[in-house]
């Protein structure tokens, strides 16, 4: 039995898994949660983040408009599951420079200290990324841009690493990038970045060829009692173009930028209608997961064919445990 370290979160999402499923991860029987058109100017609702907030839950969401603008909204939810999205994007306090609006997307939210943290794709002059804080999901305060212009799904650790803040991130390109391995970053005081360790990349030929074509960090990294547990998404391309899935690795509590496991198989990918039909067919794409200490629970939130949003449970146990029963021998 491993340990999640953190807070308990009793009203946790949670369905127990189903008779007969071999995989590690299982999906919630009445997904989708948020459908295209949650609020009434969204084509859809996809690649976003919550987190556990007063009782209830809140989170950033990535809604594209009927003009298929990029932007995040926030939202609010009793149960994890029913969200109420506003219906207007944040709008950011800041640097003048900094705060202007290019396009935003696939937000992650991290619970650090005293407030939340949200880290999204940003548009400055190409894609980098965004970094804002909020206490209440209803005042946001944009920082700098961690990073100069190309790199997307940067994502926080929970807590500082040492004596420093830390970032993964996946150096991309302008485009629909044919490459990305995952980087680790430091700083002492989220704004300034350093210290860029290699972490992991794509992995080629036919170990694991699901994940041959670029990786990214997914929700923010769970800390346990064997290390932190990262579940990121992965590509192959194929003669139908980028299929996104889901694994998982295990990287060292200290020096984070070691990998300690990695699974070979995927652990979630596209097989329902809702993922593999929507506008970008066949993508899950994992922004968030919220966690629970007491049991080791673990509610995966994943876009779904760049089109709706959806909820997929595991344990740290079941996937600790994929990793020993189909490791990747070389991380
Ligand atoms: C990536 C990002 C994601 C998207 C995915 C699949 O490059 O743009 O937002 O879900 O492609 O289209």
């Amino acid at each position: 039995m491993s340990k999640i370290i953190g807070e308990t979160l009793e009203n946790i999402p949670w369905q127990e898994k189903p008779a007969g499923i071999h995989a590690p991860v299982w999906r919630y029987n009445a997904n989708p949660i948020i459908n295209r058109d949650a609020i009434p100017n969204s084509n859809s609702v996809f690649n976003s983040a919550v987190v556990a907030f007063e009782g209830g839950f809140a989170g950033v969401f990535r809604c594209d408009s009927k003009s298929v603008s990029m932007d995040i909204f926030a939202g609010f939810s009793k149960d994890g599951v029913n969200w109420k999205i506003n219906h207007e994007p944040i709008v950011f306090q800041g640097n003048e420079e900094v705060i202007k609006r290019e396009y935003r997307y696939d937000p992650r939210v991290c619970k650090m200290d005293d407030r939340y943290y949200i880290t999204w794709c940003n548009g400055y002059h190409g894609p980098t990324i965004g970094i804002a804080y909020t206490f209440d999901f209803q005042t946001f305060h944009q920082l700098e841009n961690a990073f100069l212009p190309y790199n997307r799904n940067g994502v926080l650790f929970p807590r500082k690493i040492g004596d420093y803040y830390a970032m993964l991130s996946r150096p991309s390109d302008t485009g629909h990038t044919p490459f990305g391995d995952i980087f680790y970053s430091a700083s002492p005081d989220l704004t300034f970045w350093g210290q860029h360790r290699y972490l992991m990349g794509t992995i080629n030929g036919d170990a694991s060829a699901w994940q041959s074509k670029k990786i990214g960090p997914g929700p923010t990294p769970i800390e346990t009692d064997k290390g932190w547990l990262l579940i990121y998404h992965g590509v192959i391309n194929t003669c139908n173009g980028f299929v996104y899935r889901m694994g998982c690795a295990l990287l060292d509590i200290d020096e984070p930028w070691k990998v300690k496991a990695r699974a070979r198989n995927y652990i979630l990918g596209p097989e329902t209608l809702y993922e593999c039909v929507g506008d970008v067919p066949n993508v899950t794409f994992p922004c968030a997961a919220l966690t629970d200490s007491a049991t080791g629970r673990i509610a995966i939130y994943y876009g779904c064919a760049d089109t709706v949003t959806g909820l997929a449970f595991t344990t740290v146990d079941e996937l600790l445990n994929y990793m020993e029963l189909y490791p990747l021998e070389e991380v």
